[in-house]
């Protein structure tokens, strides 16, 4: 697969210990989205030469039936589980219903079908949401379940949470290696753009965008500009998920993430910059802030010598050349 110019930059180490074949089948659920297809791209580059995905319309995750003839079938050695209903805060809390069944299901027929079939080794990728919404900061994996979560999204963190625990009920009484991981909030190519769907980043890119080929002077930030967040670029995330896959065998989730955090004024003021530096920024009240602050403690993947390569700005101004290279000639600037 060719390497999209806007990576090129962005060469990843090959990490000096090698733990998982590179000809045995590895089935990546959801590699159209945006950590599936980063993940695509990184196994790729690592000579993976057996990987396996199934579209939507060619396996529907939730249907455990459906999900075990396809393990059955294709036999895949390792399973790395990025597939799942997602969406920003508004997305989140417009659909909880969704976000729960959905979540629920996919991760249960997976694990499941991995389990009985015999998969070697499972990554299944929650989500930082999943932590307390006011725990001490930054937040440690041994946090989880300590505390009230945020409302936004409650229900797909539920979710999440449930996925990780059927990770550890799996090792528990199967034996099985199945591992998680909790990615902080991320950003990059093939990311969702629509605006009432989007994360913030996306959204972000497409308003100022829309605003600068509209000559529009304002663009409206949601929420008061004051909550933090922190962002990964998504090929740093499948960057440690390989790293993951190769090195990390124990029970126990682990967080993956920068390491720092900005507030979202501060984080539009960056996108501004990069895509429409006359523009003025208002914020809109009637829009929800969600969590104050989600900063992820990452000490113990530092500490097995894993760490973030892509900065913001950088990986900001990357995001933004993918998105206008998906635009019609005609919009491009
Ligand atoms: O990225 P986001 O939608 O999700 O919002 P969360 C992050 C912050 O950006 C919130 C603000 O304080 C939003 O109010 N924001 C400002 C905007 N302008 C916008 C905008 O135009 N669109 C969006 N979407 N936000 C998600 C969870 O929470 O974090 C998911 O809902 C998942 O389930 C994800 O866990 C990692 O960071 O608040």
């Amino acid at each position: 697969m060719r390497t999209p110019p806007f990576l090129a930059t962005f060469a990843f180490p090959c990490y000096p210990r090698r733990m998982i074949s590179r000809t045995a089948p590895i089935f990546v659920t959801g590699h159209r989205g945006m950590v599936g297809s980063a993940l695509v791209r990184r196994l790729s580059a690592a000579g993976f030469e057996n990987i396996l995905t199934a579209t939507r319309q060619e396996l529907d995750l939730r249907d455990q039936t459906a999900v075990d003839s396809w393990f059955d079938r294709e036999r895949p050695e390792y399973v790395i589980h990025a597939a799942g209903t997602v969406g920003g805060i508004h997305a989140n809390r417009s659909r909880p219903a969704d976000f729960l069944y959905d979540n629920l299901m996919i991760h249960a027929t997976v694990l499941h079908s991995a389990c009985r079939t015999g998969v070697s080794k499972l990554l299944y990728l929650g989500s930082s949401c999943i932590y307390p919404r006011d725990c001490p900061q930054p937040i440690r994996e041994e946090y989880l379940l300590s505390g009230p979560l945020e409302p936004t999204n409650d229900a797909y963190a539920i979710a999440k949470i449930a996925g990780l625990k059927s990770c550890e009920a799996y090792r528990r009484q199967f034996g099985c290696n199945f591992i998680s991981a909790m990615p902080t909030n991320l950003y990059g190519p093939n990311d969702n753009f629509d605006l009432n769907s989007s994360h913030v980043v996306p959204a972000l890119i497409r308003k100022f965008h829309d605003a600068r080929l509209e000559g529009a002077p304002k663009v409206a930030v949601w929420g008061t500009g004051n909550p933090r967040r922190e962002f990964l670029h998504v090929d740093d995330l499948a960057d440690a998920c390989l790293f993951l896959m190769d090195r990390y065998d124990e029970a126990a989730t682990i967080n993956v993430g920068a390491g720092e955090d900005l507030a979202i004024r501060e984080l539009a003021e960056l996108i501004r910059d990069i895509v429409y530096p006359e523009a003025e920024i208002v914020f809109d009240s009637s829009m929800p802030d969600g969590t104050p602050r989600k900063l992820l403690d990452v000490t113990r993947l530092h500490a097995r010598g894993w760490r973030h390569r892509i900065e913001l700005r950088e990986g900001l101004a990357a995001a933004y050349q993918w998105f206008c290279e998906q635009q019609p000639v005609a919009t491009q600037v």
